[in-house]
């Protein structure tokens, strides 16, 4: 590993909806095949709800509100790659919005899957979330 590697931030989002959330199948070299939430890397200057916000929009087209952070987790990738994800939580802002596959080389499309019945492979920390009993539509945090 390059001496001076440091962590990146990236910020991802629960989308919900009804007990759904929107997951997508990744292209990306990082987790490929594996289903993840949208999300990418926090700009300089920009909030976490930004991030989030912006996001969302360049993957999938939708336009997202009520925008709360819900944790954050520390991720060894690889040995090259440890990412701060900082885990947040939205919904649509007009639930009648269909999601758009907008950056086809680094996604297979978007859909709604149940909370409780969720794809398999999900991408390495959203298992590790959803295993370990992390609900995204709890209100206790
Ligand atoms: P960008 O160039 O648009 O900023 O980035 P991206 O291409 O959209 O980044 P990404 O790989 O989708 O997300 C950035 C990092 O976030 C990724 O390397 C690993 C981390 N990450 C998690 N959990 C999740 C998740 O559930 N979904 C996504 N998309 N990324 C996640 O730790
Ligand atoms: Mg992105
Ligand atoms: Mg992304």
């Amino acid at each position: 590993m390059e001496k001076e590697a440091r962590p990146k931030v990236a910020v991802v989002v629960f989308l919900l909806k009804d007990k759904k959330v929107l997951l997508g199948r990744r292209h990306s070299s990082v987790g490929r095949d594996t289903f993840a939430l949208p999300g990418g890397h926090l700009e300089f200057g920009e909030s976490f709800a930004e991030c989030a916000a912006r996001e969302v929009k360049e993957e999938t087209g939708l336009h997202i509100q009520n925008i709360e952070f819900l944790t954050a987790t520390s991720n060894v990738v690889s040995d090259a790659l440890h990412i701060v994800a900082i885990m947040m939580r939205a919904v649509l802002a007009d639930p009648d919005q269909i999601p758009q596959n907008l950056e086809p080389e680094k996604c297979e499309g978007w859909d709604w899957y149940d909370w409780n019945d969720l794809p398999r492979p999900l991408f390495g920390p959203l298992e590790a979330m959803a295993s370990g009993g992390f609900d995204p539509f709890s209100r206790l945090f």
